[in-house]
């Protein structure tokens, strides 16, 4: 029986990667943080069928800890203080967590069991600012953010114990990802939400930030396949895994709406555009100053180009569907909860 050790396994991507081991027979031990009240997250499920071991990236002696105990044969480093927008609030804790955290793993592994395979979630907002469209293996790096910064070290460094030591580490560069169990502070979930409340009378309208940053958004249950494929390689590598199209925030909101009936109309420009319910004339989305960053990614767009001919990678959840994925377990989960 194989055995794996997942850090973040609370967390998104963790969740739908136990699952999927667990299917494949794996024995799944998941690093998690030990908070004041016993919260599985979104393992709560799988509370019986894993190992949770309490440790903390940037504690290198819990992470020696985890290795002990698990001697795991594939670690997939998921954890990180993943939220954009709050590494300019946090930007020393990021950078602890999201890269200095990443070699505390990799020693971890180095005395414990070097021949152990490592996956790193790296991110596509490593490209930032962005140089050429779309972004592949090879475009050149320009983060924006702390998180950028900090996951950029995690990447390099990745390659470093590779190169250096001849360890199995390979690092995805992951495009945005979203599910229903995405944090309720990311945008796209935020709107399926808000969406859900409003449909259900439960709430004003919606306020949010830069409406016309574009991303290429995929759904995680596909893209934690790529991390596991990425291991069962006979040779460590990085992979972009992204879904090759992009979408505006905004046409993220309009679908959300239609998905519960609603048709969207937009007045007005910059930090006064609004969209009204077309049936209402009832103001549904609003502009708030507050939730525009420092300094913005404007494009996201990946070529999974490599990853679909060296690992035979395919996506099977389109935006459509991600959207409707979302909404739906959203009104549902908010009706149950009123
Ligand atoms: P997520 O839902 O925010 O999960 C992050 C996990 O990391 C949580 O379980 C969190 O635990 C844990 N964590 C945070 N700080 C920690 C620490 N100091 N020690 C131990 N655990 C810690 O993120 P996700 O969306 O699943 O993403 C998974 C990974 O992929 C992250 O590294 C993220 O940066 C990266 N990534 C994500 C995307 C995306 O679009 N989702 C794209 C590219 C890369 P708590 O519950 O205790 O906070
Ligand atoms: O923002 C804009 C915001 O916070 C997406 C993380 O998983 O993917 C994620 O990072 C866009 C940005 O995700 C609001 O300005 C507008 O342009 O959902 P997000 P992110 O920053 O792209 C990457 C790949 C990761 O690696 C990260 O871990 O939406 N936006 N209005 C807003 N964003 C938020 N959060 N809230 C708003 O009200």
């Amino acid at each position: 029986m194989k055995k794996a050790l997942i850090t973040g396994i609370n967390g998104q991507d963790g969740s739908y990667l136990a699952e999927l081991l667990l299917e494949k027979g794996y024995k799944v031990y998941g690093l998690m943080r030990r908070k004041s009240k016993v919260d599985f997250g979104n393992v709560k499920h799988l509370k019986n069928d894993i190992e949770i071991i309490y440790g903390d990236m940037t504690d290198p002696i819990s992470l020696i800890n985890a290795m002990k105990i698990s001697q795991a044969d594939e670690v997939y480093n998921l954890a990180a203080q993943s939220f954009v927008a709050t590494s300019w609030e946090q930007p020393i804790a990021t950078a602890e967590i999201d890269g200095i955290g990443v070699t505390n793993m990799l020693e971890a592994i180095r005395t414990i069991k070097p021949e152990a395979r490592f996956y790193q979630a790296s991110t596509s907002e490593m490209f930032g600012l962005v140089q050429e469209i779309p972004q592949k293996e090879t475009t050149p790096f320009y983060p924006r953010s702390p998180y950028g910064v900090a996951k950029l070290y995690g990447h390099w460094i990745t390659k470093n114990y590779r190169e250096s030591y001849g360890m199995f580490a390979c690092s995805g560069i992951l495009f945005n990802h979203e599910s229903e169990r995405r944090g309720k502070e990311f945008v796209t979930r935020k709107i399926t939400d808000a969406v859900a409340r409003i449909k259900l009378g439960l709430q004003d309208p919606l306020e949010l930030g830069n409406m016309d940053a574009k991303r290429d958004w995929g759904h995680a249950k596909d893209y934690v396949k790529a991390m596991w494929l990425m291991l069962q390689q006979d040779e460590a590598d990085d992979y972009v895994v992204a879904t090759g199209e992009t979408h505006k925030v905004r046409e993220f909101v309009e679908l959300a709406f239609k998905h519960v009936g609603i048709e969207v109309q937009w007045q007005g420009e910059g930090v006064d555009e609004i969209a009204i319910d077309k049936a209402t004339g009832k103001t549904v989305v609003s502009v708030n100053p507050k939730f525009f960053r420092p300094a913005e990614v404007d494009i996201l767009l990946g070529s999974p180009k490599k990853a679909e001919e060296k690992l035979g990678w395919e996506r099977e959840i389109s935006f459509e569907e991600l959207v409707k994925r979302m909404i739906l377990s959203d009104l549902e989960r908010v009706k149950e909860e009123a």
